[in-house]
């Protein structure tokens, strides 16, 4: 499948990384960036000074002298930076970018061990600790990102030195872990191996990936105590990360054996990343029982745990989800990695099962809380993507240093920025999904896509005002005789929609979300129409932070308030039945933005209300108002600012 995306507001986001986010980040790994590095929330231990990213490598190349500096992880985000390049070059190749992403490949390269093994911190620092504190090393963690890298990379470029390198650290984790006698019997504390050894698997082909990869999977949680066995035996006691053997079992879901993991627990990364390797391997595998447990987990997230916008992780506490309903808009964590991670889990589930519902989480973590994560100019990024900000709590209220109400340039831990690079690049992959002789659409832009399916070549160009507006034209044409298969997402959002095909309204098969059309398609054009209007939405009243409240959203967007529009204190905000909307595209507004105007109120103070408490009056005096509303991804590119997703309504 190859798909080129011709979108005007996608286009923009994916010129963006090309050009600024990725030299950007170029820089800043390199540690040339004159920027501030700002600690994501008030912990001393946060390494911040510089990323020192590529002078790790360096130092482990023997290149250069010295010491390793950051997080364990910090190779990981030299990673992601390929990873994204590899998907950038691929869409639009750039000599002067390949040559350096090649030298990115030379020296790490360099850093590899005679035996296969990658991780500076480890090479320059503590080898003989290799492999000994899983729990907190991230090792594996880094290696499956580097898998991911060098598998995007080898696709976009034929790069034999990648896959090479790729090779020899899959084998020699291979060597290290598994069931046979003296190998270890455990897994990363941070899932991410598992989807590496996925994509190493699926383009070699060679089962042993697979088997490793399920092996990392099916190990975690059957021994709960493997991580302070390994603790108890490593002779230096000193940590790798402070504090992170505070946190529970559940942190890294070692809490229980993977099949009876039947709710999100836990550091909320981590477990987005366990599903999505859990999905794929089901998918792979054929394994039922890992699928059904993925189904478990899915549920519980979509059902009780996740945020309007797409947003996972109700505390910066083990940046991880609580309980059933506990939703608070002004502490929870809702990294941005969450949403990346969801956005991948929700993919691999519409790998397996064609279901509606994978792709609307997918369009709502896409286009509210993964989006909000950086800011237009692509150089400025949220770790924690809040649904309620006011700016003073977050710098007077220790419990929430992490809620920032503007974009640090970087952050220290960086883990985000490239996330989104790498995801933002990757997005022509997440427009269709092909399954033998059989397209299904999942995200709606402007695109042409050439399909090799198994009785010959589909070509389908996308014509759409998405995501302002609800036209979507699928132009159609195969080179085969056959029949083929192709399923339309009908989004959760639309009530209401049509379908034509040549011009003729129709009433095709619709099934768990999407209708179905089984045709020779000969410059065929299928028109969906989706009604698309403001809507208001209400949270189960079970969370407690949302009761007496409505989010509003239009198509894929949802919206917030800020007080750059509607002034201070937007707490005192209130709509009704009564309330009137009114939608217009603003092209100049912050990169071309649809604003909804809404007829609405503000609670005044009265004198009497001058006082901490007062009697209660059975009235509350409202001033009628205006209350602008932009989406939530575009908040936060106007300075320091108050902004809400969820406003009064009665
Ligand atoms: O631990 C590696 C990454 O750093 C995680 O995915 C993020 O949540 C941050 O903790
Ligand atoms: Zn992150």
């Amino acid at each position: 499948m190859t798909t080129r995306i011709t979108d005007q507001f996608w286009g923009r986001y994916r010129s963006i990384v090309k050009n600024d986010m990725l030299p950007y980040q170029w820089d800043v790994l390199n540690d040339r960036a004159d920027i501030n590095i700002e600690r994501e929330r008030n912990d001393n231990s946060i390494p911040n000074e510089k990323s020192h990213a590529i002078a790790n490598f360096k130092i482990a190349a023997g290149r250069e002298t010295g010491h390793h500096y950051g997080w364990v992880f910090q190779d990981s985000d030299v990673y992601k930076w390929l990873e994204a390049v590899a998907y950038t070059l691929k869409d639009d190749p750039d000599n002067k970018l390949r040559e350096i992403a090649d030298g990115v490949v030379d020296l790490i390269g360099e850093a590899q061990e005679e035996d296969g093994y990658l991780g500076t911190y480890f090479s320059i620092e503590a080898p003989e600790r290799k492999f000994m504190r899983l729990s907190e090393s991230h090792e594996l963690y880094c290696a499956g990102h580097f898998l991911e890298a060098a598998v995007a990379y080898y696709d976009a470029t034929g790069n034999q030195k990648v896959i090479e390198i790729a090779r020899r650290l899959a084998d020699c984790i291979d060597r290290h872990f598994g069931r046979e006698q003296g190998k270890i019997q455990g897994c990363d504390g941070h899932e991410e191996i598992e989807i590496g050894l996925m994509r190493l698997y699926h383009l070699t082909k060679e089962e042993r990936y697979l088997n490793l990869s399920r092996f990392f999977l099916y190990v975690r949680g059957e021994d709960s105590s493997f991580f302070e066995k390994q603790k108890q035996k490593d002779i230096n006691k000193n940590p790798l990360i402070q504090g992170l053997d505070k946190f529970p079992l559940s942190y890294c879901q070692i809490h229980e054996p993977l099949l009876e993991q039947n709710t999100a627990e836990g550091h909320a990364v981590r477990l987005v990343y366990l599903c999505t390797a859990m999905a794929d391997a089901a998918q792979a595998s054929h394994d039922e029982k890992l699928l059904n447990a993925c189904k478990k987990i899915w549920r519980n997230i979509v059902d009780k745990r996740m945020y309007v916008t797409g947003g996972i992780g109700s505390t910066v506490i083990g940046e991880s989800f609580t309980f059933d309903y506990d939703l608070p808009n002004d502490t929870m964590y809702c990294e941005t990695c969450a949403s990346v991670g969801l956005i991948f889990f929700a993919y691999q589930m519409l790998k397996n099962e064609i279901c509606g519902e994978y792709g609307d989480v997918l369009e709502r973590a896409l286009y509210n809380s993964a989006l909000a994560g950086m800011a237009l100019d692509g150089k400025h990024f949220f770790y924690v993507n809040p649904l309620e900000v006011k700016p003073e709590s977050s710098q007077k209220d220790p419990g929430k240093s992490h809620v920032k109400p503007v974009r640090p340039e970087w952050l220290g831990c960086a883990c985000c920025p490239p996330n989104l690079a790498r995801l933002l690049a990757s997005l022509h992959n997440y427009i269709y999904l092909q399954k033998e002789n059989m397209v299904c659409s999942i995200l709606f832009m402007n695109c042409e896509s050439e399909f090799d399916m198994t009785k010959g070549k589909l070509r389908i160009r996308q014509e759409t005002e998405y995501p302002y507006g609800g036209t979507v034209k699928f132009y159609l044409d195969q080179d085969c005789k056959e029949e083929l298969g192709f399923a339309i997402r009908i989004p959760g959002w639309a009530d209401q929609f049509t379908v034509k095909l040549n011009g003729q309204i129709v009433e095709p098969k619709k099934e768990k979300g999407y209708i179905y059309f089984y045709k020779c398609f000969t410059n065929d054009v299928i028109e969906m129409t989706f009604e698309m209007k403001v809507e208001l939405w209400a949270a189960h009243p079970m969370v407690r932070a949302d009761v007496g409240k409505a989010a509003v959203s239009r198509g894929p967007f949802i919206y917030c308030v800020e007080s750059v529009d509607n002034g201070e204190n937007l707490h005192l905000l209130k709509m009704d039945k009564r309330t009137e909307f009114q939608y217009d595209y603003e092209e100049e507004t912050l990169g071309g933005i649809g604003v909804i105007r809404a007829s609405g109120y503000r609670q005044c103070q009265k004198e009497e209300s001058e006082s901490l408490y007062y009697k209660m009056r059975k009235d509350i005096d409202l001033i009628e108002t205006q209350i602008k509303l932009i989406p939530y991804y575009a908040w936060a590119n106007r300075g320091v600012n108050e902004m809400q997703v969820w406003v009064r309504y009665n």
